[in-house]
């Protein structure tokens, strides 16, 4: 059954040149997945269809209504019996990564809701429960481009998306560690040689320094991921060693 996605959005129309493009339409194409874009304004009841108002207790900015999410939310969730992962996206969230995109490429459905202005009423979050996710510690203008990151690194995990050609073999980030360098031809470009190790067809070797590159790349740029890596062997030898 492919994965459904459902996009709450203000602007419907942002999503059509994403989905439409490269991997994320191959894999619709396949059938591995269908994406289903909902327009919050068109729940707006009242003749500005406003789907906004100003804070209680004041403040800058303007913030979500509860009832127009909430009837948009029921109605995308009609059009299909299976239930939905709802995942709103938010600063205030989980932080989004490889790890949390394989568990959300495991769904059967996830329903997506980017937001606008200063955010969401919180009755919004108390009263639907979606796991709040946040693509990193900046604010954007609206929550479609995050929206869109998740679709993306989800789509390409599902099965049969992506082809030997695509890569994902050893996916950085799947171990815990940083890519290795990538070289393809010219073989010699502007007096910048590639290493010797990648000529000699020596796949032993070559594996070795990829590894030793991963490693060396984590612990200069990553310290935390380095940290973490060093933790998840320490705690797997102690697993071996244990009877
Ligand atoms: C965001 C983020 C984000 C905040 C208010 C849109 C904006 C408005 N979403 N990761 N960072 N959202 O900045 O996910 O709702």
């Amino acid at each position: 059954m492919p994965l459904r996605i459902d996009i709450l959005t203000l602007f419907p129309e942002m999503f059509q040149p994403v989905l439409g493009t490269s991997i994320p339409k191959r894999a619709a194409d396949k059938g591995l997945v269908s994406y289903h874009l909902t327009n919050v304004r068109d729940f707006a009841t009242d003749a500005h269809k406003s789907v906004d108002d100003r804070p209680f207790g004041g403040g800058p900015g303007m913030v979500m209504m509860c009832p127009v999410v909430f009837d948009a939310v029921a109605a995308a969730e009609a059009q299909d019996p299976r239930p939905a992962r709802r995942i709103l996206l938010s600063p205030q969230g989980r932080v989004f990564d490889q790890r949390l995109a394989e568990e959300l490429a495991r769904e059967q459905r996830l329903l997506l809701i980017a937001g606008h202005y200063e955010g969401f009423d919180e009755r919004i979050i108390e009263g639907l429960r979606p796991m709040e996710v946040s693509i990193g510690d900046y604010v954007l203008s609206g929550g479609e481009l995050a929206a869109m990151v998740v679709i993306d690194a989800v789509v390409r995990l599902l099965p049969g998306v992506l082809g030997h050609q695509d890569g994902a073999a050893d996916e950085t980030f799947a171990d815990g560690l940083l890519e290795f360098p990538q070289y393809t031809r010219p073989r010699e470009f502007r007096g910048m040689p590639i290493p010797e190790v990648l000529l000699g067809g020596n796949h032993a070797a070559i594996a070795k320094w990829r590894l030793q590159q991963r490693k060396e790349r984590t612990r200069q740029r990553r310290p935390d991921l380095w940290r973490a890596y060093l933790d998840k062997q320490q705690q797997q030898q102690q697993t071996a060693r244990e009877p």
